[in-house]
């Protein structure tokens, strides 16, 4: 079976996390994912983090599966001919640099497209056009940035960064989006283009209730935040509302047994309007069916704190699985808090191929995530992450098809790295 993007070559430019998990996203498509590091350290994610001395991380090997590695100096004349042959023949470029980066190295958008008119090159960066455009940016720099602190955490409490990868894995994602729109616009156009995904934006797009609370806000409170209910004043700006649920449906987390101790010892329960005698009956709470300060869903919201506590004092006395199970047999929408160690115990997701266990040849056996999201004409064989260089030889000679004289004296050149990194790659081979 061929795969959809089966045929498309990525000249990957990418480090660290927002670019890696975009290109890894398009290599369990199919594409063939080329990723261009630097000779003696590679992406610097390689040696951060690392649990296991002189093996790649963790933070590398979980961004970079399915793909090629080959060293190259983007700063030696050899190296940079190199690139040029690549650029020619590969349909997407994706970099994530500091802005500038790869200008200084020579690959302005007007050089690259006049190697290869059809290339897309794709990139990442802090942020879009602006007072910000030259700013370096990270995870938290985007989440900050892009509005998700500013409406996350306790209203009482300093903004919070979330620990999902909204700003890196985030972005990334939207990069691969714009990246497979282009590459079908091409088969109409004929020709390549910028695409940019700017992590402020991402994260923006991602905190698009948020906008829309905002907006809200200019013309009343926004009744569904508990604080409403508390009888507490809204500012000029959209408020951190904890666990508040983001949509019309309140919710809450709430204990569940065993809390005292387990931290993850809780379940998001929603009181869906649609589920509300359930609800009641479910937690020996009838009256409240008839009751008019209950019955209908506006009442309910100057009564949120209470109902949330009358449902607490029920799920105290089950486990977050038992409720699980309760709650759905009744229709009722929840979510029991799911630690980092039940998810990865969760054989469900390892047969789904959402988790996936690989073999690393210096690191063994390490669990990574697989493609979440599934084509049915698309099975994914999710693979490690490359060494360091590994496939420098194999791009040179089949990619590229330069001939032995070639390479020797690419080598020489210090083009793939000094002689010295050269033959510590070769004995560990
Ligand atoms: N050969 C030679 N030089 C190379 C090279 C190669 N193969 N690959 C990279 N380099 C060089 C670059 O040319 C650059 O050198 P100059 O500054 O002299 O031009 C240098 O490596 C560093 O690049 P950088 O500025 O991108 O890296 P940094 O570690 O200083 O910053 C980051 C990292 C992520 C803050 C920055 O790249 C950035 O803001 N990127 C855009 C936003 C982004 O993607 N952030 C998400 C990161 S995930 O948390």
């Amino acid at each position: 079976m061929t795969k959809p993007l089966e045929g498309i070559k990525i000249l990957d430019f990418t480090h660290v996390q927002a670019g890696p998990v975009c290109t890894q996203l398009l290599a369990w498509f199919g594409a063939d994912v080329i990723k261009v590091e630097r000779p003696e350290t590679g992406d610097i994610t390689r040696s951060q983090l690392r649990d296991i001395p002189n093996v790649d991380s963790l933070y590398f090997t979980m961004m970079n599966g399915n793909k090629r590695s080959i060293t190259l100096d983007a700063k030696n004349p050899h190296g940079q001919q190199v690139l040029e042959e690549l650029i020619k023949i590969c349909d997407v470029l994706v970099e994530n640099f500091a802005p500038g980066v790869l200008d200084r190295m020579g690959f302005t958008w007007e050089k690259i497209h006049a190697i290869n008119s059809k290339i897309i090159v794709a990139s990442v960066k802090g942020f879009g056009p602006g007072p910000f455009e030259d700013c370096k940016a990270y995870e938290n720099v985007a989440q900050c940035t892009g509005g998700a602190a500013s409406t996350t955490g306790f209203r009482d409490g300093i903004p919070l960064v979330t620990g999902a990868g909204i700003g890196d894995s985030g972005t990334g994602v939207h990069l691969a989006l714009g990246i497979v729109t282009a590459l079908y616009q091409r088969t109409h156009s004929w020709k390549g283009q910028r695409v940019l995904a700017p992590m402020q934006d991402a994260v923006l797009n991602l905190c698009r209730v948020k906008v829309r609370d905002q907006q809200r806000l200019g013309r009343g409170s926004l009744t569904e935040y508990s604080q409403f209910g508390e009888g507490i004043p809204f500012l000029d700006a959209v408020p951190r509302s904890a666990n508040d649920s983001g949509g019309a449906q309140p919710g809450k987390v709430l204990k569940c047994k065993g809390w005292e101790t387990d931290p993850n010892a809780y379940i998001y329960f929603i009181t869906q309007a649609q589920v509300w005698d359930r609800i009641c009956k479910v937690i020996g709470r009838e009256d409240w069916i008839s009751d008019p300060d209950f019955a209908k869903p506006p009442k309910r919201l100057t009564h949120l704190r209470e109902i949330f506590d009358t449902i607490e004092a029920w799920t105290v006395g089950y486990s977050k699985f038992e409720l699980m199970d309760i709650l759905n047999k009744e229709n009722i929408p929840c979510g029991p808090v799911l630690s980092m160690k039940d998810l990865l115990e969760d054989d469900a997701l390892y047969a789904t191929g959402t988790l996936v266990k690989v073999d690393h040849p210096e690191r063994g056996e390490y669990v990574t995530i697989g493609p979440p999201v599934k084509l049915s004409d698309n099975v994914v064989r999710v693979e490690r992450s490359p060494l360091l260089g590994e496939h420098t030889d194999e791009i040179l000679t089949d990619v590229l098809g330069l001939d032995a004289q070639r390479v020797a004296h690419l080598k020489a050149s210090g083009a793939t790295g000094s002689k010295a990194f050269q033959a510590r790659v070769g004995s560990s081979r």
